[in-house]
């Protein structure tokens, strides 16, 4: 098959997960024998051959567009470069500048496409992820009729004012003062998925404006990259991992919780475990003792002083570190700390559950979302278990499953040790990009099960 995929971020671009997904998407979709073309704004990454010129109307003005072509791991990615679009600030420069980049892209996709049309014949099917890409979606649809899948990897529930279409020439689209682009990309697509189950009876509200054509596909992982076979110190037994490293972090060693991710007020939950720290250092301070905290990430000011104000309280069993680790310096965490904690309030699929399994960290995690769809809890059967979920956003509960979890460790329990094999085996076998692409080619075709709501 022939696919084309639109996405605002595209690697070596990456804000957060989506590049790595979409990324991944492409890559394996290639391997599989399909001809993948990307299309992404360049975001100042120029790279490969110019390969076309041309002007798009704008804002009663004329807009300069170049296209750059690469190949990259089998994938023909094209950059479209504009000097808007080549602004660094993939989703910005401000709200304005957002929008401006999503029309300009939208409008010079359907330049770039007539051109390879021309050349080459048009793709059999149309991926756009996210509603960054909906403006571009919205017109390939106009004016090629793809059939098309639209993957949502995270909702973003905005209003954008329907003059913006009207200026994408997509006026038709926008009979409200304001218009939510998700629903402008599923109402145009053929089929629209998202990227858990959970994830998507939870945000039921919206895709069943879309049922009969609403359905998930899970992420994978990369478990080439996310190995042990990699690690630094892979010959030492993972407790002498754990000392080194915590040694390294000015900590003596302990039983090791990490929490990795954006500290922000409305997904990551880092404030969830935050209090949940507290609860266990006032109400159980010789558990704690023996308890170590890696908090590693950053983002909202408030929360980082709370953690570095944890941190300076109990120097001797939290470290907090708020700057961009290494991605190999990460894996070596990863396969040295004992347990990971992914607190989110909610999650579309999630990476860092993932990861642990890959590396045999044991994952806590909410019960919401990818992270309840990919670990096996504890609590639901002992002998397949590769984690343990909690309630979101109760850190009492936090609290006692950490609790809970250190004495396991404590004594040493065969359980987590099966634990750990059971999330590597799950998290490779399972898991795979290659699944995942599997079942989008499926979805190319609508050859696909459907949510449907009184099957419920
Ligand atoms: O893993 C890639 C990522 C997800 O849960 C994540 C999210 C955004 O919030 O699909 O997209």
């Amino acid at each position: 098959m022939r696919i084309l995929i639109l996405g605002f971020e595209y690697l070596p671009v990456k804000v957060g997960g989506l590049a790595e997904a979409i990324t991944s998407i492409a890559e394996t979709l290639a391997k599989l024998g399909n001809e993948v073309w990307v299309f992404t704004p360049s975001h100042g990454h120029i790279e490969g051959e110019m390969i076309l010129k041309f002007e798009i109307a704008i804002y009663n003005g004329k807009e300069k567009i170049q296209v750059y072509e690469r190949l990259q791991n089998g994938v023909r990615v094209f950059a479209i470069s504009s000097p808007l679009l080549d602004n660094k600030d993939v989703y910005g420069p401000g709200w304005e500048g957002m929008l401006g980049k999503a029309i300009q892209f939208g409008k010079a996709t359907v330049g770039l496409l007539n051109f390879l049309i021309e050349r080459e014949g048009k793709p059999d099917v149309l991926h756009f992820h996210d509603w960054h890409t909906v403006f571009a979606g919205a017109l390939i649809k106009k004016y090629f009729q793809l059939p098309a899948v639209f993957t949502i990897h995270r909702l973003n529930k905005s209003k954008v004012p329907a003059y913006y279409f009207h200026e994408a020439h997509l006026g038709e689209l926008a009979p409200y003062p304001d218009i939510d682009p998700e629903y402008v990309g599923a109402y145009i697509a053929d089929l629209v998925t998202t990227v858990s189950r959970t994830y998507l009876w939870e945000e039921w509200e919206f895709y069943k404006n879309f049922e009969g054509k609403a359905t998930y596909v899970y992420n994978g992982i990369a478990c080439d990259f996310w190995n042990e076979e990699l690690l630094e110190n892979k010959a030492l037994p993972r407790e002498e991992r754990r000392r080194k490293i915590l040694e390294s972090l000015g900590l003596s060693d302990g039983i090791t919780f990490m929490f990795i991710g954006r500290f922000d007020r409305g997904q990551k939950g880092v404030d969830t475990l935050l209090k949940a720290i507290e609860t266990i250092a006032h109400e159980h301070p010789s558990e704690f003792s023996k308890m170590r905290f890696l908090i590693i990430g950053k983002g909202d000011p408030e929360l980082e002083s709370w953690a570095h104000a944890l941190g300076t309280k109990y120097p001797e069993n939290i470290k907090v570190i708020t700057e961009m680790l290494k991605r190999e310096f990460t894996r070596e965490l990863y396969g040295s700390v004992d347990f990971i904690i992914v607190p989110s309030y909610f999650e579309p699929f999630g990476l860092v559950q993932m990861e642990a399994m890959c590396l045999g960290a044991i994952p806590i995690g909410s019960a919401v979302g990818g992270i309840k769809d990919t670990i096996i809890s504890l609590d639901e059967d002992t002998e397949n278990a590769t984690g343990l979920l909690v309630p979101p956003r109760d850190p009492n509960a936090l609290a006692q499953a950490i609790l809970r979890m250190s004495k396991l460790k404590e004594e040493n329990s065969v359980v987590l040790e099966k634990m750990r094999q059971n999330g590597k085996k799950r998290s490779k076998d399972v898991f795979t990009w290659e699944n995942a692409c599997k079942r989008y080619l499926r979805a190319y075709k609508n050859n696909i099960d459907k949510a449907v709501e009184f099957l419920r």
